[in-house]
């Protein structure tokens, strides 16, 4: 629209048309919900240079070997915080990542503009993460079907049973339990365990944040969880691919 013009003049954003246009655009995206359906670990291991919570986690790695060592380390999926203010990530970070693997990619964004999926697939994204705590029923479900036009898939994140009731619709893929309260960062395994049996067996369950060993992740499988995010743990270590592979 020329609304949407407008505002990416304001903020100086490449065009949509522009982004339409770019080499990663066309390309086949890969599904995350199918690669953590068909592995065992399950893990979604992410880019997280700093946090409001922690601060700094790790400033000085280099994005593209943490990525290729969580490959490596049998990581099905990388997260990349694009987000530059409170996590110090950006798109390049996205492009970095997409250039050293073919794992499938979550951007790991604050999601409220279609525009920003454009984006997400022209940096190289084969997935999206979406809030529900900052988004209506309404607007989920407009991104998300922006998102499955583009051949991306959508984590579609909450914290409690209410963002749950609200957000359930088809055009989701996988259903993120975020352990994390995000308004008092404090953190428990009892939110996902509470959460999994309100979730339907259509979406795949991803346990978010606070992961930090083996046993955490064999419990939350007892609950019907197939997927882990994990930052922290790995990021903290000054070799993230050895901390991903144990
Ligand atoms: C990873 P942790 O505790 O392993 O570093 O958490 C991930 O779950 C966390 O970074 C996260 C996040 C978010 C970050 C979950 N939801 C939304 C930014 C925005």
């Amino acid at each position: 629209s020329s609304k949407r013009k407008e505002v990416a003049l304001k903020k100086q954003l490449i065009p949509t048309s522009q982004l339409e246009k770019s080499v990663l655009f066309e390309r086949e995206t890969v599904s995350l919900s199918q690669r953590l359906k068909n592995s065992p670990s399950g893990i979604i291991a992410e880019h997280k240079r700093r946090s409001p919570s922690k601060s700094v986690i790790n400033q000085s790695l280099n994005v593209q070997d943490v990525v290729l060592g969580y490959e490596k380390a049998g990581a099905c999926g990388v997260s990349v915080l694009t987000d530059g203010k409170y996590f110090g990530g950006s798109l390049d970070d996205l492009l970095l990542a997409r250039a050293s693997t073919t794992i499938p990619l979550l951007r790991k964004e604050f999601i409220i503009d279609e525009y920003q999926i454009v984006e997400a697939k022209a940096y190289g994204a084969d997935a999206i993460l979406l809030i529900a705590a900052v988004l209506s029923r309404e607007a989920i479900a407009s991104l998300s079907k922006t998102a499955q036009q583009l051949g991306l898939e959508v984590l579609l994140e909450v914290h409690n049973q209410e963002e749950l009731n609200k957000s359930l619709m088809p055009s989701l893929d996988l259903l993120g339990v975020n352990n994390r309260d995000l308004k008092t960062f404090n953190v428990s395994l009892n939110t996902s365990k509470s959460l999994s049996t309100l979730i339907p067996d259509e979406f795949v369950k991803v346990s978010e944040s606070g992961i930090s060993d083996v046993v955490a992740i064999k419990d939350l499988k007892t609950y019907g969880y197939q997927g882990f995010l994990i930052g922290e743990t790995f990021m903290k270590t000054p070799n993230p691919e050895q901390s991903a592979a144990q």
